[in-house]
């Protein structure tokens, strides 16, 4: 990359990536893995390769660090050689989270195991990852229930599973205003994979569940590109239902192919115009959050690929980013978009505000008397969406 590229990322950008993306060793369910696994001695070269590329920070699961099985000096030795990568290189820790579905443990769930030996388990584990996420700095704590959920609707009243699901998380939400941490809570949706129906499917589940629990203040979201693909909705409008609902508390950018297993994909590698739109809210409301990939290399990819594959969701952040602010400056966009938001203010005003005169209004007074003009007048939609095709094509803008 040349110095005056004006895509080469830079910390300012706030683009950080799970220790779990760049060390994914590229297993699969009908494959080994096809690079090495991931140790402290690899996670500290990769945290130099990030800085070395432009990257802001890093975020981990607890066992993306520390052993399971490790001891509690082994833990020490390792978080004290981590920080001192993380100092010698200049990134941060945003974001942590807890592993509750790679361990057998975790088989049937975690906080919705039938098992309340289980269910404590899994406070145990997660509150001493919450004191690591503390330790390395995390102001956000992510919760992913990929096994929480089913494959024998019978082995679990799914209204019981929801009752745990919440004692966890309020006995969690406690626990850090016991201890005064500073964190807020990340809810993860996803519909299924690894389990065959997940709870809490989308984005929008996630929210109202939110509400239920005993400090829906401290609880936000962490929506994902593929889950929300995977369920076949559109991620722009449940990051905008989060982010009105200021609950857009983290993010996890990737590209999905439709109807397909999680992939994970490099961010932006699929449904170009989709991922335009995303970045487009994300700035255009200038979102203070950080761009974080949960994705992963093709299975094809050696370690160059993976450096390939880090560089490639930044630069193409970067890149939309650039056709966001092109399409700003599009004067045959922004006319068009005026004309279709010219609005009625007196109307408007009536309808925003209840009262019995503007009721009386529209109900009595207001006659649509266009009513078939309206109904017959084309929108414009299809130069409308052509002009952004060919923004996204590079045939418009500077
Ligand atoms: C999977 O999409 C999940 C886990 O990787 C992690 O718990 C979370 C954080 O981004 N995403
Ligand atoms: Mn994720
Ligand atoms: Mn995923």
């Amino acid at each position: 990359m040349s110095t005056g590229d004006r895509f080469q990322p830079v910390p300012e950008d706030h683009f950080t990536f799970g220790l779990w993306t760049f060390g994914n060793p590229g297993r699969d369910p009908f494959g080994d893995p096809v690079r090495p696994l991931p140790n402290l001695e690899s996670i500290k070269r990769w945290l130099g390769i990030l800085a070395e590329i432009g990257a802001y920070g890093v975020n981990l699961h607890d066992n993306d660090l520390v052993p399971f099985d490790a001891s509690a000096a082994e833990r020490d030795r390792i978080v004290a050689e981590f920080k001192k990568a993380l100092k010698d290189t200049g990134l941060k820790v945003p974001m942590a989270t807890t592993n509750l579905f790679s361990h057998p443990i975790f088989k049937d769930g975690a906080f919705t195991s039938n098992d309340p030996k289980v269910r404590a388990f899994a406070l145990h584990k997660t509150m001493r990852a919450i004191d690591l996420g503390v330790e390395l700095g995390a102001q956000v704590y992510v919760f992913w229930g990929g096994r929480e959920g089913t494959e024998v609707d019978a082995s679990k009243d799914p209204v019981t599973a929801l009752k745990r699901y919440r004692e966890c998380i309020n006995f969690l939400c406690e626990y850090c205003i016991d201890n005064g941490y500073q964190i807020k809570f990340a809810l993860e949706a996803k519909p299924n994979e690894p389990r065959g129906d997940i709870f809490l499917a989308t984005t929008g589940a996630m929210l109202a569940f939110i509400y239920t629990l005993d400090h829906p203040d401290m609880v936000g979201l962490n929506p994902e590109v593929a889950h929300e693909h995977m369920a076949g909705l559109n991620f722009s409008h449940a990051v905008a239902q989060a982010l009105e609902a200021g609950k857009l508390f983290h993010i996890d950018l990737n590209a999905q192919k439709l109807c397909r297993f999680d992939q994970d994909l490099r961010f932006g590698s699929e449904d170009l115009k989709g991922a335009f739109f995303l970045v487009k809210l994300l700035e255009d409301y200038n979102w203070p959050g950080m761009r974080h990939f949960d994705a992963h290399a093709y299975r094809t990819e050696d370690l160059d690929g993976v450096r390939d594959f880090c560089l490639g969701c930044m630069r193409t952040y970067k890149i939309l980013k650039e056709k966001v602010r092109q399409f700003h400056e599009d004067e045959e966009i922004q006319a068009i978009l005026r004309e279709l938001n010219a609005g009625d203010e007196p109307l408007e005003t009536r309808m925003a505000q209840y009262s019995r005169a503007n009721a009386t209004y529209l109900r009595d007074q207001f006659g649509y008397s266009d009513v078939a003009d309206r109904a017959t007048r084309g929108l414009g939609y299809e130069r409308l969406d052509q002009l952004v095709i060919e923004l996204l094509l590079g045939v418009r803008g500077s």
